[in-house]
């Protein structure tokens, strides 16, 4: 039981994220199988060791009967999680609906949804109302396996009712709160039916991160102009109560791919690949298949540049990996067929009987296979239309100690202003500028390469997660602090 742990020296985390890092498949009626889950905050988060960590959060799967719940908690409890049970009616409210349909494309600046309007303001409510319950359940999870001094950080948008719930349940609770998307500018979060309340919940926590500057200025504006409170320098005041809000940019676990390199398993990888693409260069994508990330406007890009450029068509290929996230919904089955369509069009278009330009898959890839394919790529394209962050553009810096690859970032990722100085910047919207971009990154000299290259990888190296959990914990202590100074004074 948890509650029964020693204290070890490391002070406890309670992550507190929508998904765990794993994902559990039923393989009997008291038997489960995990599976670690893809995607940013978990490749953040696994490099994170200076704390005595646990995770709490949905495991993806419904689990209405007791013996599953009790075998599942068993199991999860091996990876130090601990689930938080939902039901089909409230994922399908709270997760497909307020968080995937809503809050996610506004805070992408896609706006809300533009179907039957009445439909979606009585959808609208039914779906807060669940989001609401959601948090509230996660919060009595919380509360059940917090101890006093632990340390509760909160993730991402899904989890923005949930600093209210906490601290309504215990006020001394640390909490802390961090978005991973852009939070907008307060002229498109003022569109939001439910804007008040979900900022007076998120400024529930003691500290409030985001990757940027912008962003977090953007929710200080919301906070003024929407709830008429006083911004200052450290964040937003309400009656004499300070949150601190500030910027905390993720990083990676850099040694975790420079390590990779030593193993037999990523070199056998590596050179399988080059003599795959032997006398072609190669350009790199590696996204989650939704829209924000802008696949269809890379590949639209890439065609340009093959129609401008006949001398590169067979000296290049674009290998994009994407792996399909929410297939359930139909605007992602579409975007899979948009993708799949345009790609068929090039390769139909570009293509000879033995080699073609695209090479597209719709999965994921292990670990050892991304870190091969980073370390022989010549340039990646990171072109998402809005991204919080971004690590695959980190993780490419940090595989290529010994090509010293381009990269074409998108700025629009909060990544352009990490590493802006040593990426080329585009607007993803402009195929045209994108497509020169691309002829600009396959025929740059040696020399600008590696200095470009160089200023990144010394940003993706310095720059890790775990420092990024450490500033994030500590602030949120030292916060703490001040605010008990502050009340006695
Ligand atoms: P994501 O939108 O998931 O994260 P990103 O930061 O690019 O985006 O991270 C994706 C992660 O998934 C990377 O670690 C990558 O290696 C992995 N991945 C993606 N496609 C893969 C594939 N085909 N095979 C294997 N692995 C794959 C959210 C925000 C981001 C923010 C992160 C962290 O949207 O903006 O950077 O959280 O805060």
């Amino acid at each position: 039981c948890e509650r029964q742990d020693s204290r070890t020296s490391r002070e406890r985390l309670l992550v507190v994220a929508n998904r765990l890092p794993v994902s559990a498949v039923r393989r009997g009626v008291d038997s489960w199988h995990l599976e670690i889950s893809v995607g940013g905050l978990v490749s953040a988060l696994l490099g994170v060791k200076e704390f005595e960590t646990r995770w709490i959060g949905w495991a993806g799967v419904n689990v209405p009967d007791e013996i599953g719940q009790r075998a599942l908690i068993k199991a999860l409890a091996e990876k130090r999680c601990i689930p938080v049970f939902l039901d089909e009616e409230i994922v399908h409210q709270y997760y497909n609906g307020y968080c995937n349909n809503i809050l996610w494309p506004l805070f992408h600046y896609l706006g809300l949804p533009q179907e039957d309007r009445l439909a979606t303001t009585r959808s609208f409510q039914s779906q807060f109302d669940a989001y609401k319950k959601a948090n509230q359940m996660f919060a009595e999870v919380v509360k059940e396996h917090y101890v006093e001094g632990d340390v509760v950080w909160c993730h991402d948008y899904h989890l923005m009712f949930l600093p209210k719930c906490l601290k309504e349940r215990n006020r001394k609770m640390k909490v802390g709160w961090f978005l991973h998307t852009p939070f907008p500018s307060s002229e498109i979060h003022r569109t939001l039916p439910s804007r008040s309340e979900l900022l007076r919940s998120v400024l529930a926590a003691d500290l409030v991160g985001f990757h940027t500057y912008d962003y977090a200025r953007h929710f200080v504006s919301a906070c003024t102009r929407i709830l008429g409170l006083e911004g200052t320098p450290e964040g937003v005041e309400d009656q004499g109560r300070l949150t601190r809000v500030a910027a905390f940019p993720i990083g990676i676990d850099s040694d975790r791919f420079i390590r990779a390199f030593e193993l037999p398993q990523v070199q056998d990888h590596m050179k399988e690949l080059k003599e795959r693409f032997a006398g072609r260069k190669v350009m790199l994508g590696v996204d989650r298949l939704d829209m924000i990330k802008g696949i269809p406007q890379k590949i639209l890009a890439f065609e340009k540049f093959l129609e401008e450029n006949p001398n590169w068509r067979d000296k290049v290929v674009l290998l994009q990996i994407a792996v399909p996230t929410r297939t359930d919904v139909p605007e992602y089955q579409k975007l899979t067929s948009q993708v799949h369509e345009i790609v068929g069009r090039i390769n139909g278009r570009f293509g000879t009987l033995t080699a073609v330009p695209i090479h597209h898959l719709d999965r994921s890839l292990d670990f050892h296979a991304l870190c091969a394919l980073y370390a022989v790529t010549d340039v990646a394209l990171v072109t998402s239309l809005r991204d919080g962050m971004n690590l695959v553009s980190y993780e490419f810096v940090a595989c290529q100690a010994s090509k010293k690859g381009v990269l074409i970032l998108s700025e629009f990722a909060g990544a352009a202003q990490s590493l802006g100085a040593g990426a080329i910047l585009v607007n993803p919207w402009n195929v045209t500028e994108v497509a020169s971009s691309i002829g600009y990154a396959l025929n740059m000299p040696a020399d600008e390469r590696e200095k470009r290259h160089h200023h990144n990888f010394v940003h993706v190296t310095t720059h890790t997660s775990q420092e990024w959990a450490a500033t994030f914990v500590s602030e949120l202590n030292d916060t703490i602090v001040e605010a008990q100074l502050r009340t006695r004074q």
